[in-house]
């Protein structure tokens, strides 16, 4: 209850900060996208960890709220990169189960392209396997009016859950973020034949496949080699203050 009531406040009092991690293309070495990454500054516990808050926040509803806070969050600072030149990117928002499903989440990331006067192509929404799988039946027509607004649509977490393959080739779909626990599973074959396997199944239905949590050369090589589309991770970068987003722009990694 307490985290709960503190929650209320860190919206109310600025305690909450975005990051944004960089995804590498693969072939080019250009950040081509960034995740944003809520952080909670606490006043006496310091950092807490969207790992440790976020599932009070989808407990309680306040995701709901946090995450409208977040889509302006990342309005704001678009609107900062623009006037610095920098529009070639798209910014990946995490959709919680709860937010997807709201029936009014359509409604609500229309109403926030249209505040933001955002080109809706630079927006990715990261969906969970979970998410879109319980009751997938349903969830294209939701999914339909999602891509129909022109933004990308990636399976956050992909591998954790029980993917209908049947539904993943109906839905309107762009990118597969294939989990990070595979990619740190590296170090053994069956941890590198999920991953490639995981591609695979990417490039089969023409979509983007995206490795997280890349920690190592060896990790990297490999995907390199097997042809994964996008590349994050602490290898690369680790979540940045927005003011620290133009050098990753223009770095090549
Ligand atoms: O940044 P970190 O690795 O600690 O994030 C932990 C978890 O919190 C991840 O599962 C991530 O998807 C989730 N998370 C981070 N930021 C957000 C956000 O803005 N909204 C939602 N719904 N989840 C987030
Ligand atoms: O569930 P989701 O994919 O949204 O969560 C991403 C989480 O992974 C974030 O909390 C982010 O901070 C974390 N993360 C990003 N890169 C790395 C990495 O290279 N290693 C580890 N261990 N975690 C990472
Ligand atoms: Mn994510
Ligand atoms: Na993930």
């Amino acid at each position: 209850l307490k985290l709960e009531e503190d929650l209320r406040e860190a919206m109310r009092q600025n305690q909450l900060e975005l990051r944004y991690q960089p995804q590498v293309d693969a072939r080019t070495g250009a950040v081509v996208s960034l995740e944003a990454l809520v952080r909670w500054k606490h006043p006496r516990r310091g950092m807490i960890s969207p790992g440790d808050f976020i599932p009070v926040a989808e407990r309680t509803g306040q995701i709901i709220e946090l995450g409208e806070w977040v889509m302006s969050e990342v309005a704001r600072h678009c609107t900062y990169w623009d006037t610095l030149g920098l529009d070639h990117f798209r910014v990946c928002v995490n959709i919680s189960p709860l937010q997807f499903n709201q029936p009014e989440l359509t409604r609500t990331i229309r109403d926030f392209l249209d505040r933001s006067g955002l080109d809706p192509r630079r927006i990715e929404l990261e969906l969970t396997e979970s998410a879109i799988m319980t009751d997938a039946r349903a969830n294209i027509e939701k999914l339909k009016e999602l891509a129909a607004l022109g933004l990308d649509l990636a399976v956050d977490d992909f591998g954790t859950g029980y993917s209908s393959l049947s539904y993943l080739k109906r839905f309107p779909i762009t990118t597969l973020k294939i989990d990070q626990s595979f990619v740190a599973d590296m170090s053994s074959a069956d941890g590198v034949a999920i991953v490639d396997a995981i591609i695979v199944l990417a490039k089969t239905l023409n979509l983007r496949s995206i490795a997280e949590g890349i920690e190592t050369q060896e990790q990297l090589r490999h995907l390199v080699q097997n042809k994964c589309d996008l590349l994050q991770g602490y290898y690369f970068a680790r979540p940045l203050y927005p003011e620290d987003v133009p050098e990753a722009l223009r770095r090549n990694y």
